[in-house]
């Protein structure tokens, strides 16, 4: 039986990393499936480097550039995500995809460019979309501002961009201003609904 492909979505600061981790620990230690996490950008890689050093403020990349390395950097992983699913492995992304496209088209490329070289990746079993409705609060949680794309006006295109082309019937929407337990309540009662229906 194959593993899930579960990947969180979001504007920055949303929790995804924190509500990331504790999937994990909750598909593990309570429906007792092994379960590997993958945060894209992967900032280990060669590519993964270039991507940090541009998000850092510290290289500059063209816009078409740095979105090809975001894409680049995906494919890098895409045997490993494979191999992990076909093994039975549940893999939770951090991040996929649709931050691509979302960030790109809020910093001025079209979504056929920006969708072009995600096709052909493996298609998440669930999405969770973390959003808020008052992004001012996400702007004032910790070290908002470190990165080049931690800036108001462009995460206010990132979030128009997601909602107005990306989101789709079947992603689970999750209000990020939430505190972190009732948003973990939420997720485990999706996530373990899919994985039951594998079994
Ligand atoms: N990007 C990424 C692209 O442009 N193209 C791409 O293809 C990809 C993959 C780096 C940047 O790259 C862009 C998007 C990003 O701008 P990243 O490393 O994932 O991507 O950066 P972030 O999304 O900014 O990740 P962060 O780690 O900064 O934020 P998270 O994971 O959303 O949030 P988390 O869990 O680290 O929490 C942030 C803070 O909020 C608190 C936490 O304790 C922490 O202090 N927090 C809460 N506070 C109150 N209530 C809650 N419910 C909270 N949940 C967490």
């Amino acid at each position: 039986m194959r593993g899930i492909l579960n990947c969180f979505e979001g504007l920055d600061r949303t929790g995804k990393s924190t509500q990331v981790q504790l999937t994990k620990e909750f598909i593990e230690n309570q429906l007792l499936k092994p379960t590997v996490v993958i945060r894209l950008p992967d900032r280990t890689t060669p590519i993964g480097q270039q991507i940090n050093s541009f998000l850092q403020g510290t290289s500059n990349l063209s816009i078409e550039l740095s979105h090809l390395l975001f894409s680049a950097n995906r494919w890098e992983l895409k045997d490993k995500i494979e191999k992990l699913i076909s093994q039975g492995v549940n893999v939770i992304l951090d991040r996929y995809s649709y931050s691509g496209i979302a960030y790109s088209m809020a910093r001025g490329l079209e979504y056929q460019w920006c969708s072009a070289p995600e096709n052909g990746l493996p298609k998440p079993d669930i999405i969770f979309y973390l959003t808020a409705n008052d992004q001012e609060k996400l702007f004032q949680r910790g070290e908002f501002g470190n990165e080049i794309f931690e800036v108001p006006e462009l995460q206010r295109k990132v979030k128009q961009m997601y909602e107005n082309n990306l989101i789709e019937d079947d992603w689970i929407v999750i209000n990020a201003l939430e505190n972190i337990e009732f948003v973990q309540t939420e997720i485990r009662k999706k996530i373990t609904i899919v994985i039951n229906n594998f079994d």
